[in-house]
């Protein structure tokens, strides 16, 4: 398959070109899609050297897919021109999430919603996509009424830019890089990701709030978000608390979460063993533990979900929705009926 790759230069735009190689993607011809100021820059992929590409270039090699990762206004000017020539496109950004007209996909859980019609997918928010999968199961079995859930976001998820910033600060010069927030990252924790929002949430937790209804397909799911940054690199942290219609039995919790596709259950308190972003660092797996009941409230659970938000956050779930879209035949009929 021809691949772009839009955003190749970014942090997930190089864990996409991780993603790819390490799962063996059919590429024949990679379409690194950057900025004009890095056009002509040579991308290492699989033992050869791609040029960075303008987007013009590539629409103009009418690629068989397009992964996005390079921000809302790109994906919303950029994906209906890829799309025009035939080429699928998977979109990491926000632009596409809640339009109605597109899909909202976890592999896992409505993979089966994809259709031939389907010419841009939306891939969702890292914070929800660790969320949904480590819920639906649960939900299946005993149906969510609620989700309270407190997020300790790694600064991978901001970008580069955050990243500089960390390390900048944690070498003791922090007017060594751009500033990426508002305050001091190291030492601190934000309660502020994304953009405040008329209601005082900030966009990514109401992205978890809407998000995880489309994608559980039930409305009537309520979540309530508290997003937080954190001076962590390895991935997302989530507590999340769950009351459900219908009591359940602890241990059948732990089967299914053990029988979850894309789930570790890592859950031994008296070895100290439990979900840290270090462990999660460069896996695919959303790492679940400190099952418990909560005693203050019947039919709810509390749990501690981990995973590499650069990963199944966001390059792995993308590529995997690729990999479902060859699986069913969409993605080769999409580009022969353009
Ligand atoms: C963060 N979740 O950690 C964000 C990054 O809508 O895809 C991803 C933003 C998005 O800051």
């Amino acid at each position: 398959m021809k691949v772009a790759v839009v955003g190749a230069t970014g942090l997930v735009g190089g864990e996409m070109l991780k993603v790819l190689a390490e799962r063996n993607f059919p590429v024949t011809e990679l379409l690194p899609v950057a900025s004009e100021k890095s056009v002509g820059q040579l991308i290492d992929f699989q033992d050869k050297k791609y040029p960075v590409v303008s987007m013009d270039a590539a629409i103009a090699a009418r690629p068989d897919v397009a992964i996005f990762s390079a921000g809302g206004s790109v994906s919303k000017e950029q994906a209906p021109r890829f799309a025009e020539v035939g080429t699928v496109v998977i979109d990491n950004s926000s632009a596409w999430r809640m339009d109605p007209t597109k899909k909202l996909v976890v592999p896992e859980i409505n993979a089966k919603e994809l259709t031939p019609d389907d010419k841009i997918i939306a891939n969702p928010n890292c914070s929800t996509i660790q969320m949904v999968l480590a819920v639906h199961k649960l939900h299946e079995a005993y149906k969510i009424k609620r989700i309270v859930v407190s997020t300790y976001q790694s600064v991978t998820g901001t970008g580069k830019k955050a990243v500089d910033q960390l390390m900048a600060e944690r070498a003791g010069t922090p007017d060594a890089a751009p500033k990426a927030y508002p305050h001091p990252i190291d030492l601190n924790v934000l309660p502020h990701i994304d953009v405040f929002e008329d209601n005082g949430y900030t966009k990514e937790e109401m992205k978890m709030v809407k998000e995880t209804k489309k994608i559980m397909g039930d409305d009537s799911i309520k979540v309530t978000a508290t997003a937080v940054r954190i001076p962590v690199m390895g991935g997302h942290s989530e507590a999340i608390n769950v009351e459900f219609e219908r009591d359940f039995d602890l241990q059948d919790v732990y089967r299914l979460l053990r029988e979850t596709d894309g789930v570790e259950v890592v859950d031994d308190v008296a070895n100290n063993q439990y979900p840290m972003p270090k462990d999660a660092h460069g896996k695919d797996a959303v790492l679940v533990g400190r099952l418990r009941r909560d005693e203050s409230q019947a039919n709810t659970l509390n749990m501690w979900v981990v995973a590499d938000n650069l990963r199944k956050g966001a390059a792995t779930n993308a590529v995997q929705i690729a990999e479902h879209m060859i699986k069913l035949g969409l993605l080769k009929e999409a580009v022969a009926v353009s």
